[in-house]
């Protein structure tokens, strides 16, 4: 029976809860001047809480990030990177 119940709390844990979407935004960050920037601004962005995946392109200074709406939000993402060092606008 306890094993069950683990099982159970376990599925629950890993299954997102139905109204959380994942969604891609693009940034444009005009700050990415040399190599090493798109460092800084992935590990900011990385640590802000439902940011799954980011891809810097340098050559275009975007970064594309793949997070979770239920656990952050746009602002919260330029909000890093602003934080970093690097302010960004969404690229529509
Ligand atoms: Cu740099």
């Amino acid at each position: 029976m306890k094993k069950l119940v683990t099982l159970i709390a376990l599925s629950l844990a890993l299954s997102a809860p139905a109204w959380a979407a994942t969604k891609t935004v693009t940034l444009f960050v005009p700050g990415m001047i040399c190599e090493t920037c798109p460092i800084t601004i992935k590990k900011a962005l990385n640590k802000v809480q439902g940011v799954e995946k980011t891809e810097v392109t340098f050559e275009k200074k975007e970064v594309v990030v793949t997070f979770d709406d239920a656990k952050t939000k746009v602002e919260a993402l330029l909000a890093a990177t602003k934080n970093a060092g690097y302010p960004s606008t969404v690229r529509k």
